[in-house]
């Protein structure tokens, strides 16, 4: 059975909502990063960059939660956009703006938001800035049409919804006003029974919510350095 290495943040979400949405059978085991459990030996084999998620399907190892959409949705053959060159071009430019854009931005500008020491000011504004400029352009994108990729809902969704559900931490709770077209696909998505499963996930096991210096040693390693 496929296992999946989980733990209730955006990146792993994404991978939980699409299996949660093909009916795959999975098994969820929690990684608890804010304990440092992403960086046992036993986890480093799996994923060598000690992050959430992971996932194993028999002889099969992937990491990195776009590439397990994309290896979910080529083994079911569902959530893709159709078998042409020019729509497969279309999403692969979408899902590697959001695995390079969207998530990256997204997750430094929390970071340095919410958990880094002084000074940061300059950090703080770079990594604002760009997470609003990439989130702007997805509203902009879904202006036009109900999708990331059109009118059928597909693995580009899924890895936005994972970020999308954190917007206000990550800009601001009136960050919505700016951002209705991103907010109409969250709550699209947030009313499909298996986000709603999704959601329950994290309330399987428990997962350690203090950012003290545990934490810090585990998820910000440079700082005790
Ligand atoms: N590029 C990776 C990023 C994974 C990532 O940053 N995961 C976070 C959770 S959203 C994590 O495990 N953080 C623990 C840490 O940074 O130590 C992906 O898309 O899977």
């Amino acid at each position: 059975m496929i296992k999946l290495y989980y733990h209730p943040s955006p990146n792993p979400a994404k991978v939980a909502l699409f299996l949660e949405e093909s009916g795959l059978e999975y098994e969820l085991i929690p990684v608890d990063t804010r304990k440092g459990e992403q960086h046992d030996p036993a986890f480093l084999k799996i994923n060598p960059n000690a992050k959430t998620p992971a996932l194993v399907d028999d002889d099969n190892v992937v990491f990195d939660s776009n590439a397990i959409l994309l290896y979910l949705a080529e083994k079911t053959g569902m959530f893709l956009p159709a078998d042409n060159l020019k729509a497969r071009g279309e999403m692969y430019s979408w899902l590697m703006f959001v695995a390079t854009g969207i998530g990256p931005y997204s997750g430094q500008a929390v970071h340095f938001k919410h958990f880094a020491p002084e000074p940061k000011d300059y950090a703080v504004t770079r990594y604002t800035f760009e997470a609003w400029r990439h989130w702007t352009i997805i509203n902009e994108h879904l202006a036009k049409q109900p999708y990331m990729l059109g009118s059928e809902y597909t693995l580009v969704d899924m890895a936005v919804w994972g970020w999308a559900r954190a917007v206000p931490f990550i800009l601001g709770n009136d960050a919505w006003v700016k951002l209705p077209n991103v907010k109409r696909l969250l709550d699209d998505i947030n009313a499909r029974p298996a986000a709603q499963r999704t959601e329950e996930l994290k309330t399987q096991h428990s997962y350690k919510t203090e950012m003290d210096a545990e934490a810090r040693r585990a998820m910000f390693p440079q700082i005790t350095q």
